[in-house]
């Protein structure tokens, strides 16, 4: 097993669900974190609660992972004692809407794709020549079910996570002559902020998600991650998925009335 007591860990959109609970499992497990998003009231609320609550220390990172120089410049900018990330957890991301191709609004296109792509894509390229040059890391994106079906209005969110996908197996080819490890976690129905993004702030219609079943909590998703980073430096988790139990694909789902 390998241990993440004092590693970094840079963990992106950890101002909510997912990304937050990652935050809060590994902050338990003695993990140094850089933690970014863009609300940074939020962010720095949490890290004072793992700080109160574990004594971690944490490095606030207020980050739009669309921005590439931003995200260039602030990666370069990291202070001498935060730059060498052991751990990357690409897991900013979102889905706008469920309309129809020959009906959607091509913004919420351009969101997706520049954040679930463009903006893991940036983030990654700034952090893993570092990791090459140190010959020691993981790299963890988030896909998602979405990323290996296609569901009815999901059309241009399932295309990011199956990019993601895609840039998953790339990354394991292009680094396998190093020690890097690169591993796709892919959750199905998770209940974080997700669907209030997608919906636009409409409760009735995000808790329509869920109703019925017993979704993944992020906890459940960051100990996924946990098991991913923690094996012996000679295995590599390629892909993980993890469903609620009464999930059993991206279109069937088991609800109680
Ligand atoms: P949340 O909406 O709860 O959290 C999304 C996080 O992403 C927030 O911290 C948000 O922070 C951050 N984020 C969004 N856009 C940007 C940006 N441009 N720059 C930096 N950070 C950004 O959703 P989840 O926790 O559920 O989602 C996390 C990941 O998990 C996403 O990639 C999602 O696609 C994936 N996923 C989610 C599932 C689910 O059912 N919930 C299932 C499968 C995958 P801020 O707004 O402060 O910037
Ligand atoms: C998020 C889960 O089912 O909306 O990736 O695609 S789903």
């Amino acid at each position: 097993m390998t241990a993440i007591k004092g590693k970094i860990a840079l963990v992106t959109g950890a101002s909510a669900g997912i990304g937050y609970a990652c935050a809060k499992v590994f902050a338990r497990e003695g993990a140094r974190l850089i933690l970014a998003a863009r609300r940074a009231d939020r962010l720095k609320r949490f890290a004072e609660n793992l700080k109160k609550k574990h004594g971690t220390d944490s490095y606030l990172f207020m980050l739009d992972v669309r921005d590439q120089k931003a995200v260039e410049a602030k990666i370069k900018g990291l202070p001498a004692k935060w730059q060498k990330i052991d751990i990357l957890i690409n897991n900013a991301g979102l889905s706008r809407g469920l309309s129809k191709i020959h009906e959607a609004e091509l913004l919420d296109w351009e969101e997706m794709i520049d954040t679930n792509v463009k903006g893991l894509l940036y983030v990654s390229r700034a952090v893993i020549p570092g990791m090459v040059k140190r010959k020691k890391g993981h790299i963890i994106n988030i896909g998602s079910i979405a990323g290996h079906e296609v569901y009815p209005g999901g059309n241009v969110y399932c295309a990011t996570k199956h990019a993601v996908d895609a840039l998953t197996k790339g990354m394991q080819i292009d680094l396998v002559d190093t020690p890097i490890r690169v591993s796709t976690v892919d959750p199905g129905m998770v209940e974080t902020e997700f669907s209030m993004v997608r919906f636009r702030g409409d409760k009735n219609q995000a808790s329509a998600v869920y109703k019925g079943l017993k979704p993944l909590t992020g906890e459940d998703i960051a100990e996924g991650i946990l098991f991913c980073v923690t094996r012996p430096p000679h295995v590599n988790i390629h892909q993980l998925s993890i469903m609620p139990t009464a999930q059993a694909s991206a279109t069937i789902a088991h609800r109680k009335s």
